[in-house]
């Protein structure tokens, strides 16, 4: 890529505003030209998804301007770049989002009106982007929209999944999952290049020569090649004129597969071959905190780790003659270990590619690299059958074992009594199947190592890789998660949005400790009433979607308590079942002291494979079917499971809820991320000390929120003296007359063993010490049932909860790590400044 000598004209001054403006006047031709000139429809037949279309387009060609600017001004002052490597990036809809961030919502609107159409019709057409499962995926689509709003150079790479997370239906009460097609109907925010492609490579081997300077080399004689191609999407940030880039590779057969099998005249057979290599980009696998390593899934690894590379020393090389200095230019974040195989991926471009020698090229390597930890939880943590590696990618296995080498004699010296410890550090697990321990690699390979929240991060330090910290203390860091608050504030909830600026005026968006400006009014009666009317629309509109989704009815004055994530025991859906059944049983016992009228809210998808959790799924739907027909206890309860638990839903449900459940067993959850959009839309929390709940509690106050349960080291105490949760069931008469009703075949029509699984993991071993934590959480969930009943004394705590989560930002999070990790700075664009390029 040479630059252009003479610059082309960019739209004229005279064009210009029509391609670019933002008065309604503007978006409105625009819009109707959009349907004529790229939707090539007429006014009269133009559908919902034509309408949308157009909306789309309009709103695009007034991101462009702000990308190639944003694109120029950064090249120019050859700007040190993030690049955030990401498997997943759960985007969640654009054209919203984009309204915000333009500061255009309301001339849109209007412009909309004044054709006769409701804006929110057109948003509701929108296939959401669901390249991602969960917390990860969402945080990394967080962390674009932070980046761009603080002017920070920032490119994120990851994977063009043609289908994205399932969407899940409930037949009969259980999960059914579906194909997700986000792309059938054209995706407008996406800009393909077709001529960005880079060779990835598979399989073969590799052979020894000399170089013209006589030098050993290495030489990887791969079997396979394919292509990645780049799609592009505009990221804009909020409140400036910064818009970055997220760049997402696409698979397609490489020539290899031409020249090996059409020559042998096998037609079929070479159009299957190519098939095959456009799958590597076909599917998101849909397990969060994954268990199994399939084939498919670390190629899907390498094959955007080593486009996102190539494109990274492309761009270097525009500027320098050789790699050297590649460190300087980029700070690549791995997260987690989904991409840490890129370690060996530099290393090898180094060392095969660019001629370095090793020394240098490990020196450059550690110093681009930094890797965020996601999960202490053993299953998820990456390894790879050392066989099944060699095979894909000979040389990175080559790679690897010669960082291993070299790193084993460093430990060997400086342990040289502590052969256990250093056994444990390598690179390699050894036992009947040797594996390559990927959060090993990426330790090694990283100048930093961090952990999501501050108990996470202890945690990572004394666990996982307790020996690495030793070794290298200041490697570490805590960079607690952030959540944006343009999307879970100012798009989820408008009422909310209202409140916040009229006291606050409108900069809390880009400054969300700016809500602290809400504290001193938290016990005013007046604004205390506005507060309760904004929660009450919140769960009006909820209520309106659950009817639609499920036909259930709800009533929105009764508390509404929610719990909403992925389905997993360790998040322990099933605990806050057993108190729904609890409050059953007592209502039914006529023993019932809390007569505050309830909903139970869930949402969340489990993995397809997870039996526990599918099971855990038909549960609640079989608990809600019993008391949400009883007239008896219907009054007082209702039980609702939102379906398709994803971005666009959550935007309509973190707003209404009062009551946020953060239960998982202590240690276990790195972070958590809802939790922190609920605490911000004014939910109390119930929750365990675990993740950032931790910090939520010490920052909203901790009589503003309803802690029980065991500590990280009450729950390893309890387990290391032999847990035995039987003993729990035996000695508590309301928690057992609960595991028997769920026994009994109640609530599966009279089969005892439809829950049987569920019931006996919960006697048997109980992993997740659900029954030791029992008394505790229902004794929480008393005192949030009697605080409900006091409506100025609740909606004090859920004021000084939104109050006080400003620290829970995003942008609070990107901050920490541009300054403590990547070292790098704002490089803010401007617009109006011109730059020259309209001649
Ligand atoms: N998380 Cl390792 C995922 O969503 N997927 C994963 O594969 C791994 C972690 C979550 C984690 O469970 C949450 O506690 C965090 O809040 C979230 O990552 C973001 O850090």
């Amino acid at each position: 890529g040479t630059a252009r000598k003479e610059r082309a004209p960019m739209h004229g001054s005279s064009d210009e505003r029509t391609r670019t403006g933002m008065s309604p006047e503007s978006l409105k031709r625009a819009f109707v030209d959009s349907m004529f000139y790229v939707q090539a429809r007429y006014w009269e037949v133009a559908t919902p998804h034509d309408l949308y279309m157009a909306a789309a387009y309009t709103v695009r060609d007034r991101m462009l301007e702000r990308w190639i600017r944003t694109a120029e001004t950064y090249r120019k002052a050859d700007a040190r770049t993030v690049c955030y490597l990401s498997a997943e990036y759960l985007l969640g809809p654009q054209l919203g989002n984009n309204l915000i961030n333009l500061g255009i919502v309301d001339s849109a609107r209007q412009g909309a009106r004044d054709l006769g159409i409701d804006l929110q019709e057109i948003l509701d057409q929108e296939p959401e982007p669901g390249l991602g499962n969960g917390g990860l995926g969402r945080l990394a689509a967080c962390y674009l929209d932070s980046l761009a709003t603080l002017s920070i150079p920032a490119i994120g790479y990851g994977i063009r999944y043609e289908h994205g997370i399932f969407d899940q239906k409930i037949v009969d009460g259980w999960q059914v999952e579906d194909c997700d097609l986000w792309l059938t109907n054209g995706n407008p925010w996406e800009i393909p290049r077709p001529l960005l492609r880079y060779p990835v490579r598979f399989g073969g081997h590799t052979e020894p020569y000399t170089d013209e300077h006589g030098r050993f080399r290495v030489r990887w004689v791969p079997e396979l090649d394919l292509y990645g191609m780049a799609y592009d999407t505009p990221v804009l940030g909020f409140g400036n004129d910064n818009t970055n880039l997220l760049r997402l590779w696409h698979a397609t057969a490489g020539r290899s597969f031409d020249l090996q099998a059409f020559h042998k005249g096998d037609y079929y057979g070479a159009v299957n071959a190519k098939v095959g290599a456009e799958n590597i980009t076909k599917v998101l696998y849909p397990n969060d905190e994954p268990e199994v390593g399939k084939e498919l899934r670390l190629k899907q690894q390498y094959f955007f780790v080593s486009c996102s590379l190539q494109d990274m020393v492309r761009v270097h090389l525009q500027h320098a003659p050789n790699l050297e200095g590649f460190h300087e230019r980029f700070a690549a974040q791995l997260n987690d270990t989904h991409p840490s195989i890129a370690v060996a991926e530099l290393m090898r471009l180094c060392l095969d590619e660019h001629g370095m020698d090793w020394e240098r090229a490990w020196e450059i390597t550690r110093r681009t690299f930094a890797y965020t930890n996601h999960t202490l939880l053993p299953e998820a943590l990456e390894t790879w059958p050392v066989e099944l590696f060699g095979r894909l990618l000979p040389r990175h296995l080559e790679i690897i074992y010669e960082i291993n080498a070299r790193f084993l004699d460093e430990l060997r010296m400086r342990y040289p009594f502590d052969p256990e410890r250093v056994a444990r550090m390598s690179l390699i697990e050894e036992g009947p199947v040797r594996r390559v321990r990927m959060a090993h690699l990426a330790t090694v390979g990283s100048f930093a190592v961090n952990g999501v929240a501050a108990i996470h991060s202890e945690l990572v330090k004394s666990t996982v890789l307790r020996d690495f910290h030793e070794l290298w203390p200041e490697k570490f860091h805590n960079i607690t998660n952030g959540v944006t608050p343009r999307r879970f504030i100012q798009l989820s909830n408008p009422d909310l949005c209202g409140i916040i600026t009229d006291l606050a005026g409108p900069g809390w968006a880009r400054d969300a400790e700016n809500l602290r400006t809400l504290e001193p009014h938290a016990d005013d009666a007046a604004f205390q009433q506005r507060w309760q009317a904004m929660k009450r629309a919140a769960k009006e509109r909820l209520a309106a979607r659950i009817r639609e989704a499920t036909g259930a009815v709800v009533d929105p004055q009764s508390l509404f308590d929610i719990q909403v994530k992925r389905i997993h025991e360790y998040k322990r859906q099933h605990l806050n079942l057993l108190h729904i059944v609890a409050l059953y049983h007592r209502i039914k016992q006529g023993t019932d002291s809390d007569p505050t009228p309830r909903t139970f809210v869930f949402g969340g998808k489990a993995a397809p494979g997870y039996f526990m959790a599918k099971l855990i799924i038909k549960l609640i739907h079989s608990v809600a079917e019993v008391i949400n027909r009883d007239p008896e206890v219907n009054q007082r309860l209702r039980v609702v499971f939102v379906p398709n638990f994803n971005v666009k839903n959550a935007e309509c449900i973190y707003p209404a809820a009062d009551l946020s459940e953060q239960i998982s067993t202590a240690g276990k959850e790195a972070s958590g991320t809802g939790n922190m959009k609920f605490s911000m839309n004014g939910a109390l929390t119930i929750g365990t000390l675990d993740g950032a709940n931790v910090e939520i509690r010490d920052a909203v106050g901790h009589e503003n929120f309803f802690l029980f349960g065991l500590t990280v080291a009450e729950v390893e105490r309890t387990l290391a003296e032999g847990y035995r949760p039987w003993e729990y069931y035996r000695s508590h008469d309301e928690l057992r007359e609960v595991i028997d009703l769920l026994r009994s075949g109640l609530f599966s029509h009279g089969d005892p063993d439809l829950f049987r699984p569920l019931t006996d993991s919960l006697l048997q071993h109980d992993p997740y010490l659900l029954l030791a934590d029992y008394p505790a959480y229902v004794e929480a969930q008393a005192r949030a049932g009697d605080a409900f009943r006091d409506p100025a004394g609740w909606t004090r705590m859920s004021i000084l909860n939104a109050a006080r989560t400003g620290f829970f930002s995003s942008d609070r999070a990107i901050r920490e790590y541009c300054r403590n990790i990547w070292q790098v700075e704002p490089m803010p664009v401007s617009l109006a400044a011109g730059n020259g390029s309209v001649p």
